[in-house]
């Protein structure tokens, strides 16, 4: 009952202070990368979860190998000695601010293609999990896309695939019919509520739900941030509300989120349960810094859950 994604994880340097980049004396390494980060979450709670994809041959590629070794994720790796492991930088211009940018064009993880992909793997899993990020990057990743769709469909795996508008990355007019196309393709799909207005024109998220499962997907679940989430599957509508946190960093909520939803999801939870740990794990993760770092273990969710007394003892 395992899970495999694939995508491109970066290098990620975060300003140790608030304030302008050119003036903040240092920066904190770590890593990021929205599929590296739900293959953690999913690793978390125990699910067995393989990520995919192309890293340099350099510090940077070795510390996200080793990091994700350590998180319990079984990493596929093709070393690129052509190219540098990309990165990007958190400058944090105000409290509670954040603003990236890449440095990625060319890089290592954006030259993944099919010839990369371990496609027994993903012949092997009950979830294939994708998101919009790596049609993004290039050409040969769009390829690589639709090698592991192709093949997860023909092994009768289920295809999750989670939006993730990057503008940095591309334009919407570039970005909307591939996501269209993936879409279509997948039989789960997130999406975040302005990149299911990109997608369908709907404002509400109960129509833009319905119109993205018209698009082909058996389920549709719409990421509301701090208003929560709407999940249609099995015929059936559920509305969750997002628990109350002091967030402190919101990035990563979406991915942890998409965890919890696919492992309960591979337990054979219904709806209702799937949503309502995805939004803990959400919650969870936007309670300290990180984007995979807060994600939560079994544990920790049912400690949020039936938390009333923030001490623990
Ligand atoms: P993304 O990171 O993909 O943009 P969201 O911001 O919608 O996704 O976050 C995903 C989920 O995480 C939300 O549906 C919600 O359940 C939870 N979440 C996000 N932000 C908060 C918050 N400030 N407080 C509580 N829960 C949150
Ligand atoms: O969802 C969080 C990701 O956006 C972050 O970890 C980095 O994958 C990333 C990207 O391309 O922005």
């Amino acid at each position: 009952m395992s899970v495999v994604t694939l995508g491109e994880s970066l290098g990620l340097l975060v300003a140790s202070r608030i304030g302008r980049l050119e003036l903040v004396p240092s920066m904190d390494l770590g890593f990021g990368g929205a599929e590296s980060n739900v293959a953690i979450g999913l690793a978390r709670l125990g699910v067995p979860v393989t990520w995919m994809g192309r890293l340099g041959d350099d510090a940077m590629g070795r510390l996200i190998e080793r990091q994700l070794r350590a998180e319990g994720v079984q990493p596929s790796v093709t070393r690129d000695t052509s190219a540098p492991t990309a990165l990007m930088l958190k400058e944090r211009p105000a409290s509670g601010a954040s603003a990236i940018s890449y440095y990625r064009a060319g890089s290592a993880g954006s030259r993944i293609e099919p010839a990369d992909l371990d496609l027994d793997r993903v012949r092997a899993a009950r979830v294939l999990h994708l998101t919009g990020i790596t049609a993004a990057v290039s050409e040969s990743a769009r390829r690589a896309l639709d090698a592991a769709v192709e093949t997860a469909h023909q092994a009768g795996a289920v295809v999750s695939f989670d939006v993730n508008h990057r503008s940095r990355l591309w334009s919407a007019e570039e970005a909307v019919p591939v996501y269209r196309a993936l879409a279509a393709r997948a039989d789960l799909v997130f999406a975040g509520e302005d990149e299911a207005e990109l997608l369908t024109g709907e404002h509400e998220p109960a129509a833009q739900a319905a119109a993205i499962a018209a698009m082909g997907p058996t389920q549709v679940v719409v990421k509301r941030g701090e208003h929560g989430a709407i999940g249609f599957a099995e015929g059936e509508r559920v509305e969750v509300p997002a628990f109350a946190v002091q967030a402190l960093d919101t990035v990563g909520a979406g991915d942890a989120f998409v965890a919890g939803y696919l492992a309960e999801l591979i337990a054979g939870a219904p709806l209702p349960e799937r949503l309502r740990t995805a939004a803990a794990c959400g919650a969870i993760a936007c309670t300290a810094p990180g984007d995979w770092e807060a994600a939560p273990d079994r544990g920790a969710i049912a400690r949020f859950l039936d938390a009333g007394d923030p001490v623990q003892r």
